[in-house]
């Protein structure tokens, strides 16, 4: 099956941010097609409801006899320390080419009154997203990590201003998820450089083998998330910095214990989430409709398999 849902970006470098103004408002406007459901229209449960669910919140190791591009010392790594950077991503043309682009993403949302936080689901708003997660360079360590059939659900830009004052407390991305088992990774892709200066990810090495960890509900003006984990330090050996030039990036698991520090530089620091999962993963709360296939094949036709969006 091919996996070329839309003409590749890296072939298209003529998009700039005039045409993203315009398609982002047509975005806003669009009519899905009859199998597609709009990314706004997709619920987040809330923590009493996720609670409910009969979600498997244990590591499963990567298992993989015949990695494409990893090393078996990389998987061995990545089962021990729940990450794994940094990789070289998108090219210096690539990636000057997805920062033009994001730049009038951003500059839309922030004209509408939206935080540079709120580009959430990517993927199902912005043909160009759709067609990024698909790069081989990005699906291909993953695929070593995951399996064959890989999907793509979700796409998220966290993009700190400089100086915005906001910090991402020490969370696990499962905590927030209806999905079973935990077996989504995250790619965190660099649109800017990233280090301590201008608030990088940090991750806490070994965190992910202790399964769903206990949290606290913040609600803090400073925090992008309200669940902070109590005593995280407690989970793991010390703290690694996911320090990442533009266009590189790092892939760590859905049970790792991470965060981020406010921005106290004069640079931004955009990063885009993309969450990819084994395509046996299973979902509530209508999530299915977020994942498309990437890498193999939609087992169990579960995942609703969105088609490229039209802007
Ligand atoms: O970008 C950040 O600082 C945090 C991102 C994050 O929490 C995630 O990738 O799950």
């Amino acid at each position: 099956m091919s996996i070329w849902r839309c003409q590749p970006i890296w072939i298209d470098t003529l998009v700039g941010a005039i045409t993203t103004r315009v398609a982002l408002a047509q975005s806003e406007l669009a009519q899905s097609g009859p199998t597609m459901v709009k990314a706004d229209e997709i619920p987040n449960p809330s923590t009493q409801q996720l609670a409910e669910l009969p979600r498997q919140m244990q590591y499963v190791p990567a298992s993989n006899p015949a990695p494409r591009v990893l090393t078996i010392a990389q998987i061995q790594q990545f089962n021990a320390q729940g990450f794994l950077m940094p990789f070289d991503g998108l090219d210096g043309q690539e990636v000057r080419d997805l920062r033009n682009y994001f730049d009038g993403v951003l500059a839309a949302f922030l004209e509408m009154g939206r935080s540079s936080y709120s580009i959430n689901t990517a993927h199902l708003r912005f043909a160009r997203i759709y067609q990024l997660v698909q790069h081989p360079r990005l699906v291909r360590p993953v695929a070593d990590l995951l399996g064959p059939n890989v999907v793509c659900w979700g796409s998220h830009f966290f993009c700190k201003l400089p100086r915005d004052g906001k910090r991402v407390p020490w969370h696990q991305d499962s905590t927030y998820w209806p999905l079973s088992p935990t077996k989504t990774v995250t790619l965190w892709l660099a649109i800017d450089d990233a280090d301590p200066q201008n608030g990088n990810m940090k991750f806490i090495p070994g965190s992910h083998l202790h399964g769903l960890i206990d949290y606290d509900e913040t609600h803090q003006a400073d925090t992008i998330l309200d669940l902070a984990v109590r005593d995280p330090f407690k989970y793991g050996v010390g703290e690694a910095d996911d320090t990442l030039r533009a266009g590189q990036f790092s892939l760590h698991s859905d049970l790792l214990l991470h965060g981020s520090e406010a921005n106290n530089s004069d640079r931004r620091r955009c990063g885009l989430t993309i969450r990819y999962a084994a395509a046996d993963v299973r979902t509530w709360y209508d999530w299915h409709h977020k994942g498309f296939v990437v890498s193999g094949e939609n087992v169990g036709s579960h995942w609703a398999n969105p088609p490229c969006p039209k802007n």
